[in-house]
């Protein structure tokens, strides 16, 4: 049995398995969710980073995939990175925005977690609307099968909290 939750505040505070970060495919950090979490994380998280981007991930981590790091200094045991779609409104990339959910916790499954917290993908800097955002991240976990008893949504502002709440609880 699995609960979404909803919390508003700052991924980088959570307790959890697994933080999810909203990453670009550089996988060597940005602003927003990204620059917060290696902030808070530490230089651990980039030195892994660095590792797969010299290794798996030489071109980059594709758009709508996901991997694993360590949490560093955060209070997490992994941080998963994934890179959520740029949003157009010439081209329908919500698959690539669901895959990033999915794909998440498919890793977060394969590493052993039971709780993971994702932040609102694609929904800042990636300009993604954010009821349809929240709408599509609510649908893909709950429709998931994975073995978390947790999936929390970290929501960073009220308007973005309330989005969320609509599409959990009507
Ligand atoms: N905790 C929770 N949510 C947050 C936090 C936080 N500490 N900080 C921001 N948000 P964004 P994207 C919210 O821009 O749209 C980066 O530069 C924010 O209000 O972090 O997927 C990457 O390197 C918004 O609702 O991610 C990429 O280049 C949501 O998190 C690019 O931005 C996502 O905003 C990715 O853009």
């Amino acid at each position: 049995m699995t609960s979404i939750t909803l919390v508003q505040g700052d991924i980088t505070l959570q307790s959890v398995d697994a933080i999810v970060n909203a990453a670009n495919s550089t996988l060597l950090g940005g602003g927003g969710v990204d620059g917060a979490i290696h902030r808070r994380g530490g230089p651990a998280i980039l030195a892994e980073c660095k590792d797969l981007r010299a290794g798996r991930y030489k071109r980059g981590l594709p758009v709508g995939e996901a991997v694993a790091t360590t949490a560093g200094d955060l209070d997490a045991r992994w941080v998963i990175h994934t890179v959520g779609p740029v949003h157009s409104y010439d081209e329908d990339r919500s698959e690539f925005l669901i895959s990033c959910y999915r794909e998440s916790l498919r890793v977060a499954d394969e590493l052993g977690a039971s709780t993971i917290a994702f932040p609102a993908i694609s929904t800042g800097v990636y300009g993604w609307p954010m009821d349809d955002g929240a709408r599509r991240a609510v649908d893909t976990v709950r429709s998931a099968d994975t073995m978390m008893t947790e999936i929390r949504f970290v929501l960073f502002d009220p308007r973005a909290y309330r989005a969320f709440d609509k599409a959990l609880n009507g």
